[in-house]
């Protein structure tokens, strides 16, 4: 239904549901909620997956766990959700993770209005209408006048670049498409290929039971100590008392956790006092070396290599051989530039008799085989073959959702080159479409679950400002985003990210636009500029009333 005369004879747009939102993890669950909640909008989510939880529906993979504190790992938008949960562990696993999700489902009575199993494949605006049309697989349409795209940032596993994968008579697991929890690798052969934060945490649990883990590694990776363990009751008690205040300090902080201990240059310092720093935030765990030693790590190539040594160095103490150690041992490209995995007992594991190392490096792999792997030295057999290859990141979610806007030009055509957007949000030519953590947002450099509540509250301030003055439409003008994409990319060429093939610059996908993101800017940094935005009505998008009014 998209149009029809009312009996005043005026053109009146009839839309199925005020709001269309797109999965049912961390994103979509709070989207649905605070459109459907507190602003009494009518909302339907559509979610791939048999039930909720997104990332962590999906990746149950042994191993998979946040790396950033689960006490700050969660949502801020109820005071009594934070109270009243209780984490087990200071960095939760997958299991507890998604516990967690489906009890907020359950508590804000969500599931009545997500309709799973169901993967949306069009979206086109109807410009006469002013509304979406939303396709499924299912073959069913619905319309809209507003989208928000929760479909995450790391949802797409890159399709398997090696020839021979349907041959293998052996089982083939994908960490990003994991749903059995319940694989034995007991006694069995296993080949893990990828040494990312998914391979890392997978290879150390693997590890116990395989009768033997062969870990393939293109690349060595910097990573540092989680220092996970049961939460600490005191530590649990002192962020409840202040939670807002902890909250807010992790919103003030670039990554969005309250650390407060980061100092501004590795170089300022002598070589005992940054040695020192450094074995304090190793001990400390989590993402403190990284983010909460020294401002200049990420910009500066000389701070950047005395932390890169440091890593290096603290690898050589924990591996026995030294020629494996030389080979996990990072080099050629600055610590941080991909994003950092956080491990537990990775690099004891290389002292196990039942793991071996191999460098696809140098001996890269040509096929996978009926019975195994073969590289350009050697064949091997398995019984399981595990591919943590990582994701077409940012982009391909969104690209995935067959995404047409004004006069219809695809997304896909317009970010032929790489996205544009206006805040990382919104897209010219996209009207009433909001990306949450979308690509050039600070997203996966910013804590998600804050990321994802700020861009869904962004969302609904908006929304409520249109529907106040009986506004329709919200679009990013052409020279905002213009704009917004050269700052974005300003910025991080003052970083060292753009130096190394990563994810982060789309360099993992065959074929992908080289280009960054993400916005490096920082949380903080980032959330001043929308709140600027908004106070000065909206600056960079044009708000009109639709051509049809809406009834
Ligand atoms: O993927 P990755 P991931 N031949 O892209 C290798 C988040 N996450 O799934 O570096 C051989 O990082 C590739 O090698 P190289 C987190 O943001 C969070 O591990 O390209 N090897 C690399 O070693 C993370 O960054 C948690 O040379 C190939 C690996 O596969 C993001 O998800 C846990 C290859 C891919 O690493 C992605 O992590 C897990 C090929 N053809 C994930 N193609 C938390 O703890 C790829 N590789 C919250």
């Amino acid at each position: 239904m998209t149009a029809i005369i009312d009996e005043q004879n005026t053109a009146t747009a009839v839309t199925d549901f005020d709001a269309i939102v797109i999965g049912a993890g961390f994103a979509g669950l709070y989207a649905l909620h605070k459109l459907r909640d507190q602003l009494g909008l009518s909302v339907r989510v559509y979610e791939a997956a048999s039930d909720v939880g997104g990332t962590w529906y999906w990746n149950r993979y042994p191993g998979a766990r946040c790396d950033i504190e689960s006490v700050h790992y969660s949502y801020s938008f109820s005071e009594e959700l934070q109270q009243d949960w209780e984490w087990s562990e200071r960095f939760a696993g997958q299991p507890e993770i998604l516990l967690y999700l489906n009890h907020v489902a359950d508590r804000f009575d969500l599931r009545k209005d997500i309709v799973f199993d169901t993967r949306v494949n069009s979206m086109v605006w109807d410009d006469d209408a002013s509304l979406w049309r939303v396709g499924t697989e299912l073959g069913d349409t619905v319309t809209a006048r507003y989208v928000i795209s929760g479909a995450g940032n790391l949802s797409v596993p890159k399709t398997p670049e090696f020839d021979g994968v349907e041959s293998f008579r052996g089982q083939v697991h994908l960490t990003g498409n994991w749903l059995d929890e319940n694989i034995d690798f007991t006694g069995q052969r296993v080949a893990i290929i990828g040494t990312g934060s998914s391979g890392i945490q997978a290879i150390s649990e693997i590890a116990k039971t395989a009768g033997h883990l062969s870990v393939f590694q293109r690349t060595p990776n910097y990573a540092t100590p989680i220092v996970n363990g049961p939460a600490d009751p005191d530590v649990i008690s002192a962020v409840k008392a202040n939670y807002a205040q902890v909250r807010e300090a992790s919103r003030n902080h670039f990554l969005g956790v309250p650390y407060t201990q980061v100092q501004p240059s590795a170089l300022a310092v002598s070589a005992e006092e940054r040695r020192r720093t450094f074995d304090e935030r190793w001990n400390a765990g989590g993402f403190q070396l990284f983010i909460d030693s020294y401002q200049d790590i990420l910009f500066d190539k000389n701070a950047n290599d005395t932390i890169a040594e440091y890593i290096r160095e603290r690898i050589h103490e924990r591996v026995n051989d030294p020629a494996v150690a030389h080979l996990l041992a990072p080099k050629g490209y600055p610590y941080g530039t991909k994003r950092p995995p956080l491990e537990t007992n990775y690099y004891e594991v290389f002292n196990q008799d039942n793991v071996t190392l191999v460098d696809i490096k140098t001996t890269p792999i040509e096929s996978i085989t009926e019975t195994g792997v073969r590289t350009a030295d050697a064949e091997y057999e398995f019984d399981i073959i595990v591919l943590a290859t990582g994701f077409d990141a940012m982009t391909g979610p969104l690209m995935k959702l067959g995404i047409v806007g004004r006069d219809g030009l695809k997304l896909s055509d317009k970010w032929a080159h790489g996205p544009r957007t206006y805040l990382g949000l919104t897209v010219s030519g996209f009207p009433n479409l909001f990306l949450i953590t979308g690509p050039q947002s600070p997203s996966v450099l910013y804590n998600m679950p804050l990321a994802i509540e700020d861009h869904v509250d962004f969302a609904a301030e908006a929304i409520t400002y249109m529907r106040d003055r009986g506004l329709d439409v919200i679009e990013a003008t052409l020279e905002s985003e213009d704009n917004w994409v050269a700052h974005a990319l300003e910025i991080s060429s003052k970083t060292l990210l753009p130096e190394t093939d990563s994810w982060y610059m789309g360099a993992n996908i065959p074929g992908k636009p080289r280009i960054c993101l993400l916005y490096v800017g920082g949380a903080p940094a980032y959330r001043a500029t929308c709140d600027d935005v908004v106070a000065n009505g909206y600056a960079g998008f044009t708000l009109d009333r639709a051509a049809v009014p809406v009834s």
